[in-house]
C-alpha cells in the first residue's frame, strides 16, 4: 500500500522493537532522543516509518508492515530485516565502532574496517530499496542520523526530483577528524543527494561545509549555506531541535505526576535530591559525574546523608565491547561510593539500570533540585530540555556540559566542563546553595526558550511540513558568517 503526500521516516531504529512471541509479533517502544524528536511528527502528519525493528532476517522471517497504534492507526511501521552478519558489520560494527565515536571525537575508540564499511554499503542499499517501494511522489522524505549517510545519493538516482530531507543527529567532527576515516568521500557523495542536510549546530554545519569542501573541491556558499555539487544545489541547515513542550508541561501538571514525585522523594528521603538520566552510553559522561558527585560529597561533608543523586541509565548497545566495559565500570563506581558514605538510612547514590515509563521520567525530572546532564560531547540533548519543560513550579537547577549542544541554546543552566571532575563537584555545591530567587529567575528564561524553539517551531523552520521549499529557493541562514574568517579557519559569529 501507497500512502501519498504523508511523511515517510527513514531511521536506523524506530519508534519500537519488534518481538516474536507464541501469540504473534510485539511491539515494545524503543527509548531515543531520535525515537521523541521523530514520533510525534509521523503522529501529527501520518505516513511511513522504515526501520529495523531488531529482528534478524531468517528463512522463516517476513518483514513485516504494521499499524500504529494497532486499533487506530496513525502512522505504518515498515520493517527492515537485518542479516546476523549485518548486525553485526553494520549496526555493532561500522556505526557504533567507527561512526558514533568519530563524529563524538573519541578517535582513540575508532575501528575502520573494509568487511563492516561492505556491510553498511549492503544495508544503506536495503533501506534505499524499501524507501523505494513505498514513496509516492509530492511526499516529504526524512532520512535520519548517521546510519544512513547513503541512502540519499542511492535514492537521488532512481528519483531525481524527490525532496529529500536529512537530519544529522549528534556531532559533526571537524574535518580533520571526520578525514580520518577511509571512507569519508564516499560518505559525503551519499549525504550530497540530500535535498536539504540539518544539523543542530552551526557549528556542525560548517565543519560539514569544510569537510566537502577539502575532501570533494565542492562549491561551498558560507553565506547562503548552500553546496554545489554535480550540477544541483544542496542547502544545509542549522536548527536544533525543539521538543513537545505542552506534552512535558501538561504531564507535569497530572495530580499523579506529582504524586509520583512527592512519593519519590520520600522514598529517597534526603533534604536534596540530584538526577542523571540517559542512556548508557560512554559519551553521555556518567562516569566523570558519578566521580564528581564522589568528590563532592568527599569535599563537602556537611552535604553527606543531606544530598541524594538518582542515575537512571538505560540499557544500550547492551551487545557492544565499550558498552559492557563501561556497565561494569558504572556499577563499581557506584559500590564504591555508597560503600563510601552510605549511613544508617542514607544512600547516596539510587541507580536504575532500566528505562522508565514516560510519565514516571516526569516525575523523576519534578523530584529533582538538580539536573545533571554533563555529556563529554553530545549532538544536542533532549533530556535537558525536557527538565525545565516540565518544571511548571519554575524551580530546579539545571547543570550543563559545555559540550552539549544544548549549551548554545540554554542560557540560564549551569555549565560545566565534565573532564573537570572538581568544577563539576564546584557547580553542585553552586547549585545547592544558589538563592530561590535566582533558581526562579534561571528557570523563567530556560523555559522561555524551549517554549518558544519547540517541535513545532523547529518542523516549520527546518521546512518539514507541507510547505517545504521550493526548487530554487534559498534559505538564509538565522546568522551570518564572515567568509573570509572561516576560510582561514575560524568562524566569527556577526
Ligand atoms: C541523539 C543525540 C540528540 C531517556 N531515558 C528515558 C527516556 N529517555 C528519552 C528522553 C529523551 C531521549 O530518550 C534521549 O535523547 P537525548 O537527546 O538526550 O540523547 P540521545 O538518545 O543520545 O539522542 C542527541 C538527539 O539524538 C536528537 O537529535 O539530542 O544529541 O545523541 O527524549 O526522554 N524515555 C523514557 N524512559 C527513560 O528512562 N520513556
Amino acid at each position: 500500500m501507497r500512502t501519498a503526500g504523508k511523511i515517510f521516516v527513514v531511521s536506523n531504529r524506530g519508534s519500537y522493537t519488534l518481538k516474536e512471541t507464541e501469540n504473534g509479533i510485539v511491539t515494545v517502544p524503543s527509548v531515543s532522543g531520535l525515537v521523541s524528536a521523530v514520533e510525534p511528527v509521523l503522529k501529527q502528519q501520518g505516513g511511513v516509518w522504515i526501520s529495523w525493528g531488531g529482528r534478524e532476517a531468517g528463512p522463516q522471517t517476513k518483514a513485516v508492515r504494521l499499524p500504529i497504534p494497532q486499533d487506530n492507526p496513525l502512522y505504518y511501521f515498515h520493517e527492515v530485516l537485518l542479516t546476523p552478519e549485518e548486525i553485526q558489520n553494520y549496526y555493532h560494527g561500522f556505526t557504533n565502532r567507527a561512526l558514533w565515536p568519530l563524529c563524538h571525537y573519541f578517535l582513540e575508540r575508532c575501528t575502520y574496517d573494509p568487511k563492516e564499511w561492505s556491510a553498511y554499503v549492503k544495508v544503506n542499499n536495503k533501506f534505499a530499496a524499501a524507501l523505494l517501494t513505498e514513496f509516492s511522489p509530492g511526499s516529504v522524505v526524512w532520512i535520519n542520523d548517521y546510519h544512513l549517510a547513503l541512502v540519499p545519493g542511492i535514492c537521488r538516482r532512481e528519483m531525481p526530483d524527490a525532496r529529500l530531507v536529512f537530519f544529522w543527529h549528534i556531532p559533526f567532527p571537524h574535518y580533520d577528524l571526520f578525514s580520518t576515516l577511509p571512507w569519508a568521500r564516499e560518505m559525503l557523495q551519499g549525504l550530497l543527494g540530500s535535498t536539504i542536510i540539518g544539523f543542530h549546530l552551526e557549528d556542525y554545519a560548517l565543519n560539514f561545509m569544510d569537510t566537502v569542501r577539502n575532501l570533494l573541491g565542492a562549491v561551498i556558499d558560507y553565506e547562503n549555506y548552500t553546496v554545489s555539487w554535480q550540477g544541483r544545489l544542496v542547502r544545509v541547515r542549522a536548527c536544533p531541535m525543539g521538543i513537545d513542550f505542552a506534552a512535558f508541561q501538561d504531564l507535569a501538571g497530572k495530580a499523579e505526576t506529582q504524586a509520583k514525585a512527592r512519593a519519590l522523594r520520600e522514598q529517597i528521603g534526603t533534604e536534596f535530591v540530584a538526577l542523571g538520566v540517559e542512556r548508557l552510553d560512554y559519551t553521555k559522561g556518567i562516569l566523570e559525574r558519578l566521580l564528581a558527585f564522589e568528590n563532592f560529597l568527599q569535599d563537602y561533608p556537611s552535604y553527606r546523608g543531606r544530598l541524594s543523586l538518582i542515575q537512571v541509565a538505560v540499557p544500550s548497545r547492551g551487545s557492544v565491547k565499550a558498552y559492557q566495559q563501561l556497565r561494569s565500570q558504572v556499577e563499581e563506581a557506584v559500590g564504591r561510593i555508597n560503600g563510601r558514605f552510605s549511613e544508617g538510612h542514607y544512600r547516596p547514590v539510587h541507580y536504575f539500570y532500566r528505562a522508565l515509563p514516560r510519565e514516571e521520567l516526569v516525575s523523576y525530572y519534578l523530584a529533582a533540585d538538580i539536573m545533571l546532564v554533563t555529556p563529554l560531547r553530545d549532538g544536542l540533548n533532549l533530556v535537558a530540555k525536557e527538565y525545565v519543560a516540565s518544571r511548571i513550579d519554575e524551580d530546579g537547577v539545571l547543570i550543563l556540559s559545555k559540550f552539549a549542544g544544548a549549551a548554545r541554546e540554554l542560557k540560564g543552566a549551569l555549565l560545566v566542563n565534565p573532564y573537570d571532575i572538581d568544577g563539576t563537584a564546584r557547580a553542585l555545591q553552586l547549585a545547592l546553595t544558589l538563592p530561590a530567587g535566582q533558581r526562579r529567575q534561571r528557570m523563567q528564561a530556560l523555559r522561555e526558550m524551549v517554549r518558544k524553539q519547540d517541535l513545532r517551531w523547529w518542523l516549520q523552520n527546518f521546512h518539514l511540513g507541507s510547505a517545504g521549499p521550493k526548487s530554487g529557493e534559498i534559505i538564509v541562514p538565522r546568522r551570518v558568517i564572515k567568509y573570509s574568517a572561516r576560510q582561514k579557519g575560524t568562524a566569527v559569529d556577526v
